[in-house]
């Protein structure tokens, strides 16, 4: 981790509009902002948050920017340090030329999320609300992002911290059993000690609840759209998408390779994979395509089997069973429904079904409301208050599985062991915080530099 005696300076904003803001964090970021900034008022505490007018200038007058200059003096600012915001125009020249300007005015250049970093080492935030902000950057669909706005807010620290300080609470009074056991000090009662874990044991459990959303949310869901050649699955995938990604024609297969798109489905953030049409070919570039599409069945979480409901029905079912006979969560899509009689009864395919025509869109709304029941597993109307992450929950997991070894040692009086057993839960929860300051919370950290990079 690099000094935090420095002042570190970067652009913050993305590219692309019509304002640029530049940051700069440090004891020194005063001083090396007045250093360049010419006419208007002087920043310093008289005007500490308010917007000042005025000049970004390079020592030789060759170059100047007209911009506005924030001072936001520590520790009531993002990283707690002094810390000044220069907005400029936002072209990418301009932005630059004005971070080489606090750059030679003593600012070093940010790492990828070292503000973010600096916040959390001057205490300003926890770990949770470090993560949570590298989620809300990347955030795939709303429900995704209100779960990170709600991390960054400090949701999941509290639970956690509040836990941990019952957990404390009890383990001071096993340590002073130990350190005082002929005393007769006014210990609390064991069973309400025990009382106490069961509690700190079901709020982790609560927490535990909703960690399949958690990793839904945050990783996405693979869903690969297969079938034989012009069934119509670039055509699905177009019509997910909201615009023509993948090229559609009335030849069969058009699609020789795999195409790969971000999209949220329900709120569910996927990537759709089209692939090339499945058949015995004598092409070798199209036999490559089909391979790809074997593999992207293999790594699919979901399958959307597209069936031509104009063509040979038994035919189309027995291609689908040979490739995903045995699979979890395949769903069969007879597509093309406009080409059949409304009357006309579609064959059982065993199978999660949907009815649609990606021509008339009609039958789109339940292969939506399919996909989601097969995502979720149940009718997904409640959005989680807070759904763990995988890191999360692999330490929930650890401090749970010490806790009934502390119940257990406490009701044997064995003040040792459970403090022990103790220990172990609390580490593991200062983990999740970041409160316990160990080697891997500086692994997590840089795993966060490298998400915001
Ligand atoms: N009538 C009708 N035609 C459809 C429908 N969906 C797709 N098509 C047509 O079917 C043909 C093939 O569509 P594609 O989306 O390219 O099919 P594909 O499965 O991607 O085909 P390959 O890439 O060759 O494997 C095109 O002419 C589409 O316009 C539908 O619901 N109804
Ligand atoms: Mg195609």
């Amino acid at each position: 981790m690099k000094s935090m005696d420095d002042s570190i300076a970067a652009i913050s904003t993305g590219t692309g509009g019509a304002v640029s803001i530049i940051r700069i964090s440090g004891r020194n970021s005063l001083q090396i902002t007045d250093s360049i900034w010419k006419g208007g008022k002087k920043l310093g505490a008289s005007t500490r948050r308010t917007m000042l007018l005025g000049k970004c200038t390079s020592p030789d007058k060759s170059f100047f920017e007209q911009a506005i200059a924030v001072f936001f003096p520590g520790p009531s600012s993002y990283t707690g340090e002094d810390m000044v915001e220069l907005h400029c125009h936002g072209g990418p020249l301009v932005s630059r030329k004005v971070l080489e300007l606090v750059i030679s005015a003593g600012a070093r250049q940010a790492d990828p999320g070292e503000f973010t970093c600096r916040a959390f080492l001057n205490s300003k935030i926890d770990l949770t609300q470090a993560e949570g902000v590298s989620e809300i950057i990347s955030a795939q669909s709303t429900m995704a992002l209100n779960l990170a706005e709600r991390q960054t807010s400090g949701i999941l620290g509290k639970t956690v911290r509040e836990i941990r300080s019952t957990l404390v609470h009890v383990l001071s009074e096993c340590e002073s059993h130990l350190d005082f056991p002929e005393e007769n000090l006014d210990w609390a009662p064991d069973a309400q000690l025990c009382e106490n874990i069961d509690d700190a044991c079901s709020k982790i459990k609560n927490l535990l609840r909703y960690r399949a959303e958690g990793a839904i949310l945050r990783e996405g869901i693979r869903i690969v759209i297969a079938g034989k050649p012009n069934v119509g699955k670039s055509s699905l995938l177009n019509l997910l998408l909201g615009y023509d990604r993948a090229i559609v024609t009335p030849l069969p297969g058009t699609t020789r390779d795999t195409v790969e798109e971000h999209a949220s489905i329900r709120n569910i953030p996927v990537r759709l994979i089209d692939t090339a049409g499945i058949r015995e070919a004598d092409n070798l570039i199209e036999n490559k395509g089909i391979e790809r599409s074997l593999a992207s069945i293999r790594q699919a979480q979901i399958i959307l089997w597209l069936l031509d409901a104009s063509a040979d029905h038994a035919g189309e079912i027995r291609t689908m069973r040979e490739h995903v006979s045995g699979k979890e969560n395949v769903i069969a899509v007879w597509n093309k429904i406009d080409l059949i009689a409304k009357s006309a009864k579609l064959p059982a395919t065993g199978l999660e079904t949907a009815e649609i025509s990606t021509v008339n869109n009609s039958g789109i709304e339940l292969l939506l409301d399919v996909i989601e029941k097969s995502v979720w597993g149940y009718p997904h109307t409640d959005e989680p208050e807070t759904a763990v992450s995988i890191r999360h929950s692999s330490l929930l997991e650890e401090a749970l599985e010490a806790l009934p070894g502390a119940v257990e040692n406490i009701r044997c009086r064995n003040w040792e062991l459970s403090s022990v057993n103790l220990h172990a839960a609390i580490s593991a929860l200062g983990k999740i915080t970041g409160e316990d300051a160990s080697p891997d919370i500086l692994d997590e950290i840089v795993q966060i530099e490298f998400l915001l990079a």
